[in-house]
This record gives C-alpha cells, structure tokens and sequence, in this order.
C-alpha cells in the first residue's frame, strides 16, 4: 500500500490531521493499535479552547459539539471552604471554552473518516517506522498475522505518550525534559447532574478536587491521590465522601452521588520532546508533550500540532513549498512551553505536595487570595485557561 502520509494512532490527533488532510485532498492512511471501541472508552479530556472549537469547524466535524457542548464563561477556584468565580468573559475581552468531552471529539471524526471511505487499520500490531531520514520513509504493521508494508512521503506520530515513533528516533537526535508529580489523579464519570454549572477547581488541605461534567446530567469528578493508590481500592462511596470532604458546605450538600461509569487513576507529568521533527518523521500531540491536566490544556496542544502539520503538508503539496515543514518544530515549540509553563503553575497552586508542610499551605492560600483579588492576577489565569493566540 502507498499513501502521501501515514499516520500512527488514531486518537484525536491522529484522527484530526487526517480529516484535515482529507479536506485539502492529502492522501493519509491511519495505523491503530488497539480497536475503535478501546480508543472510545479512554475517559480523558472535557475543555476545549476556541482555537481547538475553530479547528474542528474547520475540518467538518463541529455541528455536534456545538448542538450538545457546554459553553462555559467562567469557572470558580474554592479554597479555604469559600468559592470564588474566575469570570473569564469579561477578564479575556469575551472569550470563553467549550466543555464537550473527548471521546464525542474522537466519535465525531470516526464517524466523518467512515463516512468519507477512508482508510483507518485499527488492531494494527507490531507497527514501526522505517527510513525517516531517508526520502522514501515506510512503515511495517502486522494485521490478522499478515505482515503489511505501507509506503509513504511523511510519517505523523501521533500515537501518544507510549507510542513507537518518539521511541524510534536515535537518542543523540532527541531531548527530552521530565517532571513526574508525585501523586496522580483519580477519576470518576457518573450519571448525575454536576454538582455546579461551571466547573470548580478545589485547593483542600486533603488534596486538589476538581468537579467537571459532560452534560446536564453526567458528571466527572477527580481527586488527587498518592501515586501508590488503585483505582480497584476506591469504593464509588468512599469516593463521595472524600470529594465532600474537599468542597465547600454549600456544595457539600448538594452534590448528588451515584455508581460510576468508570474510575480510573492518572499519573501527572510534565513532558517535552525537541525537536519534534527527525526527517521525514513529525511528531504531534501526547507523542511529543505531556501536560498535568490541572490547565486543560493536553488536547488543546494537540489540537495545534495538528493545525500546525496539516498546514505544513498542505503547503508542501498543493504550494511546493517545504517552508511550514522547516518551521513545523519550532512553531509548535514556541506554544507548548507557554502551555507547559501555565499547567505546572496551576498544578502547583493546587494540589497538596508531600513534605511541603504547613509553610507549603499557607504561601498557597496567600497566592490564592491574591489571584482572586487581583485583577491583573485573575487576568493571567483566565488569559491562559482559555488559550494563548496562535
Ligand atoms: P492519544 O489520545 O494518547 O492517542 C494516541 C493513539 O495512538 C495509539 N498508539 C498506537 N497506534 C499504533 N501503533 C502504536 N505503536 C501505537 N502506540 C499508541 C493509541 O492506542 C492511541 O489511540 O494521543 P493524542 O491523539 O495526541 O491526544 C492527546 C490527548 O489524548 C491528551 O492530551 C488529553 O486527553 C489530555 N487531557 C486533557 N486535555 C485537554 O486539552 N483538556 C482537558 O480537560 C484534559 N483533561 C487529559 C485530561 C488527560 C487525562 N489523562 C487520562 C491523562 C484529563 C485526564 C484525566
Ligand atoms: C475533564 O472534564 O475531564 C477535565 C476538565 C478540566 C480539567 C481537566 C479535566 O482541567
């Protein structure tokens, strides 16, 4: 098989860049190594930046979101047992973000990649990428036994933080910049109405809580949790009772528990790859960066990879024009540090980091005292939490 670009993972970068592609008349095959009911049950991400709300316009596949997405014009920060809302229509000059949750992003470009006849391998097994640094790259994969060869221009890796594509790059050729937190996040979805209309980012001296939603009546709560924890080991109740340990009274009382959907722990890490182009091969989205999801900024980075790569193979394409290629690296760069730089603060105001001590809580609660107060303070968060222009 031959195709301009082979793309490696069909999560939502992956999945993004070849609608993308597909709307410029870009040829682009798609490996995936687990099944389309597996990438759909992966519970990840619920707030979307307009730049990613826009790109998705863009590609085709914004009628759903807009019909069922949450538009969300602030959110409230809760510490010391009292809320404060963070207004970010009016400290961003009228911008807002879009709760929809990432498994209807990926539903929504599955269904349009279906619909449009192009090729998706899911249960693509053993994939590696060959030649990048050459000018005929390839890509070896095994499905049902059969070993397949697919030939191609350009490689995307776009197959997330444990994918083949950053690991395939010789060592001398990459650096890589680290922080693992210590503590992750466990997460629970559930069929009951949100406990507050926007979403509420909770600083306890218990550890961080954050109450989010897909809908008006399902509900996705996170805890912070030793990195030790199992999931297994939390009962749903003794979930609800240790997030109503870390709200205020108000939302203490009326939170409406019920049996989860899912539960699961995620470990939080800072994470970027330079540079994120090796030849011919061009990494995007998880691949490259990782982000704690304190910022809600994870897929919205991808998103940008993605409008980033997609116009750069466009250009080469349809222009001749190996320039956005050239500058594909540093671009996406240039961003993802602010995005990094801005999760990483946040993650740090609000969770409760080990062998910090009292003096740890109260340099916390005075810096939030003075990001609520302060409008120049307030308007750095919100100003981040929506999105950096491009
Ligand atoms: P993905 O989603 O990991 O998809 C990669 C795909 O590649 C496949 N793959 C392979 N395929 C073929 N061969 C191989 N060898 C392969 N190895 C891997 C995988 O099976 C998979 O299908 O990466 P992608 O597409 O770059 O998307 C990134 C986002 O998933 C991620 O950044 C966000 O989920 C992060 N994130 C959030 N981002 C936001 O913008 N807003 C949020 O509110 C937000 N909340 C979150 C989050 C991530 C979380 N977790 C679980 C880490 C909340 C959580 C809890
Ligand atoms: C989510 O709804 O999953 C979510 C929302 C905001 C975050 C992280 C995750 O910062």
């Amino acid at each position: 098989m031959r195709t301009q670009v082979a793309i490696i993972g069909a999560g939502p970068s992956g999945l993004l860049l070849g609608q993308l592609l597909y709307k410029a008349g870009v040829d682009a095959v798609i490996l995936e190594r687990q099944s389309g009911d597996y990438v759909l049950s992966r519970i990840r991400a619920g707030v979307l930046e307009q730049v990613t709300t826009d790109l998705l316009d863009e590609a085709g596949v914004g009628a759903r979101m807009h019909a069922e997405g949450l538009a969300h014009t602030g959110f409230d920060m809760l510490f010391q047992e009292t809320r404060h809302r963070i207004d970010l229509h009016t400290l961003t000059g009228g911008k807002q973000v879009m709760v929809y949750g990432q498994t209807e992003v990926t539903r929504d470009l599955m269904a349009a990649r279906q619909a449009a006849g192009l090729t998706t391998v899911y249960e693509a097994r053993n994939v590696s990428v060959h030649d990048f640094d050459g000018a005929q790259p390839y890509v070896l994969y095994e499905k049902d036994g059969q070993q397949h060869r697919l030939d191609c221009d350009f490689i995307a890796g776009c197959d997330g933080f444990h994918g083949v594509c950053r690991a395939s790059v010789p060592a001398g050729a990459i650096t890589e910049f680290e922080k693992v937190y210590p503590f992750g996040w466990l997460g629970l979805l559930a069929d009951t109405p949100p406990v507050h209309h926007e979403l509420i980012y909770a600083n306890s001296r218990r550890g961080f809580a954050l109450c989010s939603q897909r809908s008006a009546t399902r509900s996705r709560y996170y805890l912070q949790v030793p990195l030790t924890d199992k999931a297994e080991a939390w009962s749903d109740d003794a979930f609800w009772q240790e997030l109503r340990l870390r709200l205020d009274p108000e939302a203490r009382e009326i939170l409406v528990t019920g049996p989860s959907l899912e539960k699961s722990i995620a470990p939080l890490r800072s994470f970027v790859t330079e540079p994120m182009r090796f030849g011919r091969m061009f990494l995007a989205g998880d691949a490259a960066h990782i982000v704690p999801p304190t910022g809600a900024k994870g897929l919205n980075l991808a998103a940008t990879d993605v409008k980033y790569l997609s116009t750069a193979f466009i250009e080469f394409y349809l222009e001749r024009s190996s320039a956005g290629i050239d500058h594909y690296s540093q671009r996406c760069l240039q961003r993802i540090w602010k995005g990094e730089r801005f999760s990483w603060w946040f993650t740090s105001l609000m969770h409760q980091f080990p062998g910090e001590g009292a003096i740890g809580y109260k340099l916390q609660e005075a810096e939030l005292a003075y990001l609520v107060q302060s409008q120049a303070a307030s308007t750095v968060l919100a100003e981040n939490y929506v999105g950096l222009p491009l």
